[in-house]
């Protein structure tokens, strides 16, 4: 595996190493929810990328949402996983290899964004302090 870069946001980097330290049992959640691990490659540096989404899942698959809290442009995660599809999935002890798609079907975005919300209510919030619409993959 390519050189692992942590996040240049502490709190986020401090997440991640918690998680995987601990094998998944600690650093898990977030406001009580829970968070999964996604590793995927930096699209510019070839590095490994690790970054820490709300748990959404739709039957073994799971949605993952580049909401990065509202902010007016997407993450720099989204440009990852257009570049690249694949990445690894922890959710918990639990790691999956799988591949992560841009939904862009009006119809299956909604019915995913629904999941998404009723995971993780602020997602709403988020989209509504925003003009982008906010990217939903789903990694399967
Ligand atoms: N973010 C979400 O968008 N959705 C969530 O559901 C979510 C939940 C969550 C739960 C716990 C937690 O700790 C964090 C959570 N976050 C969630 C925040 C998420 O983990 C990311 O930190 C956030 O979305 C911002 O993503 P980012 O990729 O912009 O990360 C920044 C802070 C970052 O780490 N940047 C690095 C840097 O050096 O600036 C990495 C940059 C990178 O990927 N570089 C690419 C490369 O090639 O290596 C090039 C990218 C380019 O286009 O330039």
């Amino acid at each position: 595996m390519n050189k692992y870069i942590p996040s240049t946001s502490k709190w986020v980097a401090d997440q991640v190493e918690l998680y995987e330290a601990s094998g998944g049992t600690e650093g898990t959640t977030l406001r009580g929810l829970p968070v999964i691990l996604v590793t995927n490659t930096g699209w510019k540096t070839g590095a490994t990328r690790k970054t820490p989404l709300m748990k959404v899942t739709d039957g073994n698959r799971y949605i993952l949402i580049a909401s990065q809290g509202g902010a007016p442009k997407h993450p720099l995660w989204y440009h990852n996983l257009k570049a690249d599809s694949k990445v690894e999935i922890r959710d918990g002890v639990n790691v999956y290899p799988m591949v992560a798609k841009e939904i862009n079907n009006t119809n299956e975005r909604s019915r995913l964004w629904k999941l998404a919300v009723e995971a993780f209510p602020p997602y709403q919030e988020y989209q509504n302090k925003t003009e982008r619409t906010i990217p939903v993959f789903l990694a399967e």
